[in-house]
């Protein structure tokens, strides 16, 4: 069948799925916009759809990408596909009246210019409870410090997906040290090519592997640290 004539609304949820897996991968903002505002209609959690219809399909454009099928321009539609589902998302997943768990400052680093996992990364949290200040990319070590000390948050999260740029970190981390305020934050880090290994090299209380686990991990270090300092 050709792909004008499928009508998104009449597919079973499991065909939407696979049929918003196919236009994220074809970049079709519309398409995704509509599948994503069905899947809402039908009743998902907006974090079902969130990782079901659309991390899920990221994931394969991904994987063809890494294996030189998908070039930088179709995966730049893709990733507008997929921000504008989100966009859709994002209030919603906002929206559930959590109570205040803390403040946390979020950015990719100094020549990465990834920002959809970091994107996500910040929706969760805020939906979880957290208030979120987001830095976008390309962040030297010295937005890093002027956001620290302007915004006093309990986390500092950075984001690298490139190789060459992730041991930025620690240059972010080890500039922290030299100043005497690692101490006074968390740092959480995450992306694709990094793994809990390298979190720990760098000197970074936690890696995470995805958003979810990101909040979780937030939460724990955030009542630990609390619990420090009223000890
Ligand atoms: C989309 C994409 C792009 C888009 C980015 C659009 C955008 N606005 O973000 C475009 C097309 C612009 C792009 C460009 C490039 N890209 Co690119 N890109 C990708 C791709 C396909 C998907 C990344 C993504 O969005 N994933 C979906 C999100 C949801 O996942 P995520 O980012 O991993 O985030 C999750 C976790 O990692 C974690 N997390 C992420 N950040 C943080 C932060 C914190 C604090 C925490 C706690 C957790 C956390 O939680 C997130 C949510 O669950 C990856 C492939 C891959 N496998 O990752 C390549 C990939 C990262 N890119 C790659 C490359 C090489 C490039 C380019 C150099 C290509 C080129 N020749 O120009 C440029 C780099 C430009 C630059 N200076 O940054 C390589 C990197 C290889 C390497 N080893 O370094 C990859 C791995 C593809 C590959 N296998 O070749 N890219």
């Amino acid at each position: 069948m050709a792909d004008e004539d499928i009508i998104l609304s009449e597919l079973p949820d499991d065909e939407l799925v696979l049929q918003m897996h196919d236009d994220l991968y074809d970049g079709l903002k519309d398409e995704i916009e509509e599948g994503t505002r069905i899947l809402l209609d039908r009743g998902w959690t907006p974090y079902d759809v969130l990782t079901q219809a659309l991390v899920a399909g990221m994931k394969i454009v991904g994987d063809d990408f890494r294996d030189g099928i998908l070039f930088v321009p179709e995966v730049l539609l893709s990733a507008n596909a997929m921000k504008s589902g989100m966009t859709i998302l994002k209030p919603l997943l906002a929206e559930t009246g959590a109570p205040r768990m803390g403040k946390m400052v979020i950015g990719t680093v100094k020549g990465d210019i990834h920002d959809i996992g970091k994107n996500l990364v910040a929706m969760m949290m805020e939906g979880a409870g957290f208030e979120v200040l987001d830095l976008g990319i390309n962040n030297s070590v010295e937005k890093y410090l002027e956001a620290l000390e302007a915004e006093q948050p309990d986390i500092l999260g950075m984001s690298a997906l490139l190789t060459t740029t992730m041991p930025y970190m620690k240059v972010v981390i080890d500039t922290m040290k030299e100043k005497g305020m690692r101490e006074d934050y968390i740092v959480l880090v995450g992306g694709a090519p990094l793994n809990e290994e390298f979190g720990r090299a760098i000197g970074a209380d936690a890696y995470c592997r995805d958003a979810a686990v990101a909040v979780e991990t937030a939460k724990q270090l955030v009542a630990r640290k609390h619990n420090q300092l009223s000890a």
